[in-house]
């Protein structure tokens, strides 16, 4: 009798334990609802901004009255995408300065929420890339934040997409993971050494590898699709830059820069160093062999508007490799230094005085990029990039 009520006992408890997990699993799926993520709207043309550079909201770096630069970089966006509406933000990296701390960092919060979710840039996807800043603690962190923020989108440290861009043709993006590109072997560049070892996980050749295998699958995938009109890569740290702080990166000159050549990528958008750059990089017969960065001992540096020559252009597609460096989103202004160049690119355009951000026009016919200071819905510079080959889909990037 003892034995039978015992197992009785038992067998109670079992049953009891079992119900208590089963309720507690159905209430837990229950919690984990999925988030709606606010939605590309694809049309006729591409219109966006871009932004780099921005994560400073830490007490420190606040303003006597308060604010953030980028409080005003994200007015000045709101202000021009009331005149003319966009449909996406893409963010070149240094998300959070001074190390996200998790996935709920407050900081980031703060700019995904408070500061960017508003007025006519609110309910936009943003397409975000890491920068060496958001590779200083976990990069899981950040990829977390997709789960967390309907605007934030990065589902993997590099990825692909493409965007229509009307008449059935498409953008093709690639976001590259830089932590590890850039830093493929900083022993051999110094200069690289203190950014590149102060990143919580260090770059492996096998990982580089892995990396650049994936990319070249991509554009050969691209270069195939008869669809894709323009193809675009997204990462942080630039090839070319006049900077007085990283300027030109020799790793990625020597490695990235033949691969783009070779796959016909017509624009590399950029941030790190904290300015706007246009760099056009002629595309011969062949790439222009590799020349190191210039040593910036004895160069003319400063805060200054760099206009070499004119405040538009127009470009033939496949001409140029064309290069943006936009780290001007709230982060304090580095100097240039003009002639800090090689003959694998030329700067055409720099402005370390002001904070600002691009906007991005993309249709079959044409890519318009125009560069704004955030006190201004007038651009401070404009490149236009023409396929006459094609037929245009519309008349709205015209802006004067
Ligand atoms: C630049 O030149 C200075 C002076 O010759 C030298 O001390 C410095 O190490 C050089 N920097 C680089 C990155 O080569
Ligand atoms: C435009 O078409 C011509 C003739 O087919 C071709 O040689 C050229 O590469 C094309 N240009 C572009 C930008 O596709
Ligand atoms: C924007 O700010 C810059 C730098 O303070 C100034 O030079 C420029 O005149 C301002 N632009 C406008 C339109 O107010
Ligand atoms: C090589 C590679 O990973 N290509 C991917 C690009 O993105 C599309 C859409 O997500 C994937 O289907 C491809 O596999």
């Amino acid at each position: 009798m003892k034995e039978r009520n015992i197992i009785v006992i038992i067998t109670w408890i079992l049953i009891t334990v079992f119900a208590i997990v089963l309720i507690a699993q159905a209430a837990s799926s229950g919690g984990k609802e999925k988030i709606s993520k606010y939605q590309l709207v694809q049309g006729n043309y591409l219109r966006a901004h871009v932004i780099g550079d921005y994560g400073e909201v830490e007490k420190s770096y606040r303003l006597p009255n308060g604010e953030w630069h980028v409080e005003w970089v994200a007015a000045g966006m709101r202000n021009l995408a009331d005149i003319r509406p966009i449909s996406m933000v893409i963010s070149v990296g240094d998300n959070i300065y001074n190390q996200p701390e998790g996935s709920f960092d407050n900081r980031n919060f703060k700019l995904m929420h408070e500061i960017f979710d508003q007025g006519s840039i609110s309910m936009k996807p943003w397409y975000v890339v890491l920068g060496n800043h958001d590779c200083m603690s976990d990069i899981s962190d950040e990829l977390d934040m997709t789960k967390l923020y309907p605007n934030w989108n990065m589902p993997a440290p590099y990825w692909n997409t493409t965007v229509s861009i009307g008449n059935d043709m498409k953008l093709g993006l690639i976001y590259l993971n830089s932590c590890e590109i850039a830093c493929e072997v900083p022993d051999l560049y110094p200069y690289l050494q203190g950014e590149c070892e102060s990143m919580k996980v260090h770059a492996t050749e096998s990982k580089v590898n892995k990396q650049y295998a994936w990319l070249e699958q991509v554009l050969i995938d691209l270069n195939k699709d008869t669809t894709i009109a323009w193809i675009a890569v997204v990462m942080h740290m630039p090839i070319f830059s006049a900077s007085v702080e990283h300027g030109d990166n020799d790793q990625l000159k020597k490695r990235l820069y033949p691969i783009l050549f070779k796959y016909n990528v017509d624009l590399v958008l950029t941030g790190h160093d904290h300015q706007m750059e246009y760099l056009a990089s002629k595309k011969n017969s062949e790439p222009t062999p590799f020349q190191p960065s210039v040593n910036v001992t004895g160069l003319k540096c400063g805060y200054m508007e760099y206009i070499p020559d004119q405040r538009e252009f127009d470009f033939d597609k496949g001409d140029y490799i064309h290069n943006i460096i936009m780290g001007a989103g709230g982060a304090s202004i580095d100097e240039i230094c003009p002639d800090r160049v090689t003959d694998m690119a030329d700067l055409i355009y720099g402005n370390t005085k002001n904070y600002g951000f691009m906007e991005l026009y993309v249709d079959p016919s044409i890519i318009s990029i125009n560069f704004y200071e955030y006190n201004s819905t007038e651009p401070i510079f404009t490149s236009n990039i023409h396929n006459y080959n094609a037929t245009t889909s519309s008349e709205e990037f015209k802006i004067f």
